[in-house]
C-alpha cells in the first residue's frame, strides 16, 4: 500500500523522530476557499501548527500519489490545476488511476491520515446530514464512524441539519466533545441550543479522554468541537437568510452530489459579501492551533 503514498521530507523526519503531527485537509483549498485566499490560508495553517510545536501534514492527491505533507511545488500544482477534483474516499482509486490532482475531503483525509499512522486532524467544519434531504449524508460521518481519528472542527456547517447530524453521530458512537463549550457549535456561530454531554476546558483532560478511547481500542473517530472565536462570529439573523437563499438557488439550479457543499459555501460568501470567508479562515486557524497543542500534549506525555 505504501507505494501509493509519498511523504514530504518534513513529515518523513517527524515520523522517524516521533514528533507530534497534525493532519490537514485540502478540499478547503481546492473547493472551499477562493483563490488566492485558499493558498494563503493553507500556508498560514501550516505555520500555526509549527509555531505551536507540531508538524503539519497537509494531505492531497498530486499526480496520482497520496501526499502526506505538501511541498511548495505540490501546493502550487494543486491550486493551479483548473481540473482539480474533490476526492472523497471512493474517488481515491479513480484519481490514482488517472494520475490526476485532487483535494481530499474530511472523509478522504481521515482515511489517508489513518493509513499513514496519524491520529490528529484539524479542519474547518465537517460534512453532515443535509437540510431538507436526509438521504444526503456526508461520507465524512461514515468514515468517522470506523476510523479512530481525532478530528478538530468548529462544528458542522450551518448549511446542514444539525440535530440530524448529531443523531447520526450518536447512533454511530462518535463522541462529540466540546472544547471550552457545552453546546454544539454551528461553524459561523459559537453557540446553539444543542447541548453536548461531554466537554473539557483544558488540553490535558481532552488528551486524557482521547488516550482512553484509543487504549480501549474503540474503533470510531472522535469529534472535537472548538467554537469560532467571538469576534469572527456571524450573527444567526445574518447567516440564516444567506443559507436559505443559497439552498433555494441550489434546488433551482439542480445542483446535487458532491457539488452541493462547494456551491452552498460560495453562495453564502456572495450573500454575506465575503464575511463568511473571513470567518471560515479565522476558525480554521483557531482549530489548527488547538490541533497542534493537543498533538504536542499527546505525543509528549
Ligand atoms: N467545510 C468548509 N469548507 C469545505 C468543507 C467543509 O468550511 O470546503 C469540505 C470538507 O472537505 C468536507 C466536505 O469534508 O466539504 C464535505 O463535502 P460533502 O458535504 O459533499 O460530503
Ligand atoms: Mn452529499
Amino acid at each position: 500500500m505504501q507505494t501509493f503514498f509519498e511523504y514530504s521530507p518534513e513529515v518523513k523526519q517527524a515520523l522517524i523522530e516521533h514528533q507530534p503531527i497534525v493532519a490537514l485537509e485540502s478540499t478547503l483549498i481546492t473547493h472551499g476557499l477562493p483563490d488566492p485566499l485558499n493558498c494563503e490560508t493553507a500556508i498560514a495553517a501550516e505555520n500555526i501548527v509549527r509555531e505551536n510545536g507540531a508538524i503539519p501534514a497537509t494531505i492531497a492527491i498530486i499526480n496520482g500519489k497520496i501526499k502526506i505533507g505538501l511541498t511548495t511545488s505540490d501546493l502550487e500544482k494543486l491550486v493551479n490545476d483548473p481540473h482539480v477534483t474533490k476526492a472523497s474516499v471512493r474517488d481515491i482509486p479513480h484519481i490514482l488511476t488517472k494520475r490526476s490532482n485532487a483535494g481530499t475531503t474530511v472523509a478522504a483525509t481521515v482515511f489517508c491520515a489513518d493509513a499513514a499512522g496519524l491520529k490528529i486532524f484539524a479542519t474547518g467544519g465537517i460534512g453532515g446530514v443535509h437540510r431538507g434531504d436526509d438521504q444526503d449524508i456526508s461520507a465524512d460521518l461514515i468514515e468517522l464512524s470506523k476510523t479512530p481519528m481525532a478530528v478538530i472542527c468548529a462544528g458542522a456547517k450551518a448549511i446542514l441539519d444539525l440535530p440530524k447530524t448529531l443523531e447520526f453521530l450518536e447512533t454511530f458512537s462518535i463522541p462529540v466533545i466540546g472544547y471550552r463549550t457545552s453546546s454544539f457549535p454551528a461553524f459561523y456561530t459559537a453557540e446553539t441550543p444543542y447541548i453536548l454531554n461531554t466537554h473539557y476546558d483544558d488540553i490535558a483532560s481532552l488528551a486524557a479522554h482521547l488516550k482512553i478511547h484509543w487504549q480501549l481500542n474503540l474503533r470510531s473517530g472522535l469529534l472535537i468541537v472548538n467554537p469560532i472565536p467571538m469576534d469572527a462570529e456571524i450573527p444567526t439573523d445574518v447567516i440564516e437568510p444567506a443559507i436559505k437563499e443559497a439552498l433555494k438557488n441550489a434546488i433551482q439550479k439542480k445542483i446535487y452530489g458532491k457539488e452541493i457543499t462547494p456551491y452552498l459555501l460560495s453562495e453564502v460568501a456572495t450573500v454575506t459579501k465575503g464575511k463568511s470567508i473571513e470567518s471560515n479562515i479565522t476558525l480554521i486557524k483557531n482549530n489548527v492551533r488547538l490541533g497542534a497543542l493537543l498533538a504536542k500534549h499527546i505525543y509528549t506525555t
